[in-house]
């Protein structure tokens, strides 16, 4: 690690890179399924559309472009017998989602390859021991079939064909969404990387959450990323009418439901690092005047440690036993995705330390280390190669919503230290 910064780009080269990437962020922004929100799940039109604006942002990079065989965006620079940086984020988002959660890295990613870019006779180059690529992740979120990190899974090698039967809220299944987007189920195994392929995985992202913001601090060092368990719990209990039924004769599911998310948050809140979250919660039969014979909600479950996250859920399902038997209801839960957690490389998360040094003013003590409880495409990626991201300041700390925030004087600090690292990561003796 040299402590002497090696980008030499000006503060206005970076300047007007971080403006790009706002603009870009907006226009990306407008690619959206829902007329005055943003949604763009998988293998939709939205998707497509994003992947041939970012395919043309790369192609103007001179970066050589292709679209794997799970949808994501790939750009690639260098020599074709090198491995590969692979640098990115996703462009795929939530329901009535902010702008900048995954596509503001996929953005910076662009710019560090133009400040790192060289010229050639007739284009441009890599002039680095590896090639760089960028890869915009085609499914992070997981919004359309429940199961998150589909593409960079494919990436990684670990694709699951148990997920082709996987459906999304009209009933379309996985295979026939690929189908119908133009790609080959049969080759899925295509879009995935040999480990030698790749040196490594660097991933610039908005904290979804208040620490920096609470700090006053621009960028941050991610530690590790939280493991992850999704599942899909059914309550059943007796439909029955809303007046006529007494209440000692009621197996309302509803209200066992209920008792199960305060289960959730009163469980996860006495835990250090682990975090529950129930976001769907749908009750049938839904009719106004008919307690509720069956209640259906998703449950989100995290934590920094694999272990810690298992034994709340163990905890949880005893919870559940106990609720609903005394009832008189039945439950139920599929478990719709897993993750591990994943710990950042020690030399990854030491570039990034060093190039948030190199763009912030001189400081005697180390820039902040987080840990994300949000998930990403590391995640998957950890399978194969070592992680490193760096986290920008989230004004409010507000994500997953239209308010999700970065300034464009983050982006630039952020830009400059995603260049920084990835020359760091050059400059080590290999
Ligand atoms: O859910 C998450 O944590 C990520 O934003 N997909
Ligand atoms: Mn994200
Ligand atoms: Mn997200």
């Amino acid at each position: 690690m040299t402590s002497r910064p090696l980008v030499q780009a000006t503060p206005g080269d970076i300047a007007a890179a971080a403006r790009r990437v706002m603009a870009r962020c907006d226009e990306l922004a407008r690619v959206s399924a829902a007329p005055g929100r943003i949604e763009r799940v998988y293998l939709s039109p939205e998707h497509a559309r994003v992947n041939r604006l970012a395919a043309e942002w790369m192609r103007e990079l001179g970066m050589r472009t292709w679209q794997d065989a799970a949808g994501n965006q790939v750009g690639r620079l260098g020599a074709a017998e090198k491995p590969a940086l692979l640098l990115g984020s996703h462009l795929d988002t939530v329901l009535d989602a902010g702008r900048y959660d995954g596509i503001v890295g996929v953005l910076m990613a662009l710019e560090v390859v133009r400040l790192l870019r060289v010229p050639t006779g007739d284009g441009w180059t890599c002039g680095l021991p590896f090639a760089l690529e960028v890869v915009a992740f085609s499914d992070e979120e997981g919004t359309r079939f429940g199961k998150a990190l589909l593409g960079s899974s494919a990436v990684a090698g670990s694709w699951d064909d148990a997920w082709w039967a996987l459906q999304d809220a009209d009933g379309v299944s996985l295979r026939q969404a690929f189908l119908e987007f133009g790609l080959d189920p049969g080759r899925i195994d295509e879009a995935a990387r040999r480990p030698g392929e790749v040196v490594g995985y660097l991933e610039a992202h908005i904290e979804q959450g208040p620490e920096l913001d609470r700090a006053a601090e621009p960028l941050a060092v991610v530690s590790s990323i939280a493991s992850a368990r999704r599942f899909q719990v059914v309550v059943e209990g007796e439909a029955r009418h809303a007046g006529g039924t007494p209440y000692d004769m009621r197996h309302d599911a509803l209200l066992g439901a209920s008792e199960a998310a305060l289960a959730v948050e009163r469980l996860c809140s006495a835990e250090h690092h682990v975090i529950g979250t129930v976001g769907r919660f749908e009750a049938f039969p839904g009719a106004v005047n008919v307690i509720p014979g069956e209640v259906r909600f998703s449950l989100d479950l995290r934590g920094e440690f694999d272990g810690e996250r298992d034994r709340v859920w163990l905890a949880l399902a005893r919870d559940l036993d106990e609720i609903m038997g005394r009832r008189g209801l039945r439950w139920s839960a599929r478990e719709v995705h897993s993750a591990p957690a994943v710990f950042c490389a020690p030399l990854l998360q030491d570039v990034v330390a060093a190039g948030i040094r190199s763009t912030l003013p001189p400081r005697s003590e180390a820039p902040p280390v987080i840990f994300s409880r949000a998930g990403h495409d590391g995640m998957a990626l950890g399978a194969i190669t070592d992680v490193g991201m760096l986290f920008l300041r989230n004004p409010g700390g507000i994500s997953h919503h239209p308010d999700e925030g970065v300034s464009t004087g983050d982006v630039a600090h952020g830009i400059r230290a995603l260049a920084e690292s990835v020359l760091q990561i050059a400059a080590e003796p290999r």
